[in-house]
């Protein structure tokens, strides 16, 4: 029996607000932007609202890179402006989290500027410094040190050089995290999305990462802190101090954990985090992001039969595609636009109906696909600069764009397409980065108008979701496990049962037989009892 939570019946939705809804015309979404559209993710049916950063922050990293903790991001407006956005989410009876990015902090934070000019302070050990460096790279490309002039020492920086890695054995920094985490919890938020929560311990001495683990993943060190020996601890010291008190909701972004270090974060009996992201079905193996493959959803079939089968009903898993971080779904199965809707429906089904919590990104309700860049001035993304910068020095240009091309973050993170006028709604200006004509034909207001659009599919679902609690709750058991591009499974508990039956390929694949009962959702409107076409995706009811 599983315990219940709202968390465990709630769908919830990720704005990336720089690029959501500009209300002011200076081409950078803000939150009086988001306040004009919750209407429109009421309507959709979602429970709760994950907001990326909106702290103070010299934007290096689009916001990863925090500043003040204590400070809205003046281009996203004030604080008045944040605490009217909990009132107005609230009052539509919905949940809001915000993103905690503790891991690291901006250079220009205080405590870094304190840390590096006032040696004798208690800021001197928030960070880690180090005489020499060791030889952990960036996953921003390069060394993960800086040299530090005035202490004549290097600073630890995991992702950009501007985002240093906080020193989490200090037991002051500990503790003035737990405060600044508490000061938004007494403004009302619901809880948080831990940034690579999983790299807060760091082996103690820093010793060299693997040769060979390193040449594998394309980094080094992460063998010493993506699961650290402080770990555990430093989570159940938060949990006890800070969300269990306030009842916070906790879902920890934690590459690379898999699923047993997942399940001793996440049990509901170890007080830890409510639920992580795992990342391992975002590629198929043997790729990675900047790979240009089609991904393989025979792949995401077992790693869902996995996960379910295993995961266990202490733990609740988190269903998710996309994200910031992310290229578009769609633009990796199949980037065909024929199979466009049909795919975008069967993602939305399998996502929907599968237990655990989904998370829906910005704009993959509409199915949204990657931006046709052209060239590397239309990137905006640190990652993606810096990545573009290292490859240049042993491959053409061309060859390097390209690889760039395949796995930009900046592919998720071009503006919400609201209509199909100039800036597809989203803004008078001209946005902080280039989007292609897709708006012209993809954008809510059309979607809107048509009955058979991808958007009002996932209305249809989310909808159908709280008429059957059996997907909260009931069990999931798979059938033709072995059969190549039938993923079949089922949803049970003492009130009803459901069949999802889906054919992951791009062809008509000859039926066996149909399933039983009635046929309640699917993405092709009229049934064939000889055939599954192209991606199709149904939902059945029995008895
Ligand atoms: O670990 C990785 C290398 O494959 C990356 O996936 C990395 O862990 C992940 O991108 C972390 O993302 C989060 O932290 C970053 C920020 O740039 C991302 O936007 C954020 O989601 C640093 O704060
Ligand atoms: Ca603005």
């Amino acid at each position: 029996k599983m315990q219940k939570a709202w968390w465990k019946e709630a769908v919830f939705y990720q704005i990336y607000p720089r690029s959501f809804k500009d209300s002011n015309g200076d081409g950078i979404g803000d939150l009086q932007g988001i306040i004009s559209k919750l209407d429109y993710i009421k309507e959709l049916g979602i429970d709760a609202i994950w907001l990326s950063p909106i702290y103070d922050s010299p934007n290096d990293d689009n916001g990863y890179d925090i500043r003040d903790y204590n400070k809205i991001m003046t281009e996203f407006g004030t604080m008045e402006d944040f605490e009217e956005l909990v009132i107005e989410v609230h009052k539509r009876d919905m949940k809001l989290i915000m993103d905690l990015v503790v891991n690291h902090t901006s250079d220009e934070h205080e405590w870094y500027q304190k840390a590096v000019k006032e040696p004798e302070s208690k800021y001197r050990d928030y960070y880690i410094f180090q005489d020499k460096p060791n030889n952990w790279t960036s996953f921003f490309s390069g060394s993960a040190w800086n040299y530090v002039e005035e202490r004549q020492q290097y600073a630890l920086h995991l992702f950009s050089k501007k985002q240093m890695d906080l020193n989490w054995e200090n037991e002051n920094l500990r503790q003035e995290i737990h405060e600044m985490v508490k000061t938004w919890l007494e403004k009302g938020v619901d809880g948080f999305r831990l940034d690579v929560i999983n790299y807060i311990s760091k082996r103690n001495g820093l010793p060299d990462g693997s040769e060979d683990i390193g040449r594998l993943m394309g980094y080094y060190g992460a063998e010493h802190y993506f699961y650290g020996p402080r770990l555990h601890e430093y989570l159940r010291e938060m949990n006890e101090k800070v969300f269990r008190p306030y009842n916070a909701f906790s879902v920890g972004e934690t590459p690379g954990t898999g699923l047993e270090m997942s399940k001793l974060l996440t049990a509901d009996y170890r007080y830890e985090l409510d639920m992580v992201f795992s990342f391992d079905h975002l590629e198929t193996p043997g790729h990675t992001r900047f790979d240009e493959y089609q991904y393989d959803l025979g792949y995401l079939k077992s790693y869902m039969i996995y996960w379910m089968e295993n995961y266990g009903n202490h733990c609740q898993p988190s269903l998710f595609y996309e994200n910031h971080d992310n290229p578009r779904m769609i633009s990796k199965i199949n980037a065909d636009p024929q199979y466009r809707i049909v795919l975008g429906k069967l993602l939305a089904v399998i996502q929907l109906t599968l237990r655990g919590t989904p998370f829906i990104y910005q704009g993959q309700e509409l199915g949204m696909v990657n931006q046709d860049f052209h060239t590397i001035e239309e990137l905006r993304d640190v990652e993606s600069l810096n990545l573009y910068n290292k490859l240049c020095k042993t491959m053409g240009k061309k060859e390097a764009f390209a690889k760039i091309l395949a796995g930009t973050r900046d592919h998720a993170r071009t503006p919400m397409q609201w209509n199909n006028q100039q800036y597809a709604g989203f803004s008078d200006g001209e946005p902080w980065i280039r989007m292609d004509e897709d708006y012209k034909y993809c954008n809510v207001e059309s979607q809107l108008q048509d009955e058979d659009s991808i958007l009002h599919f996932y209305q249809e679902l989310l909808a159908f979701r709280k008429e059957h609690s059996v997907i909260y709750y009931g069990e999931v058991c798979f059938t033709n496990k072995k059969e190549k591009d039938l993923f079949i499974y089922y949803r049970k508990d003492e009130t009803e049962t459901l069949c999802i039956e889906i054919n992951l390929g791009s062809y008509n694949k000859k039926r066996k037989k149909c399933p039983q009962g009635v046929r309640l959702l699917s993405n092709y409107a009229e049934l064939s009892p000889v055939f599954l076409r192209p991606y199709e995706a149904s939902i059945w009811k029995q008895g």
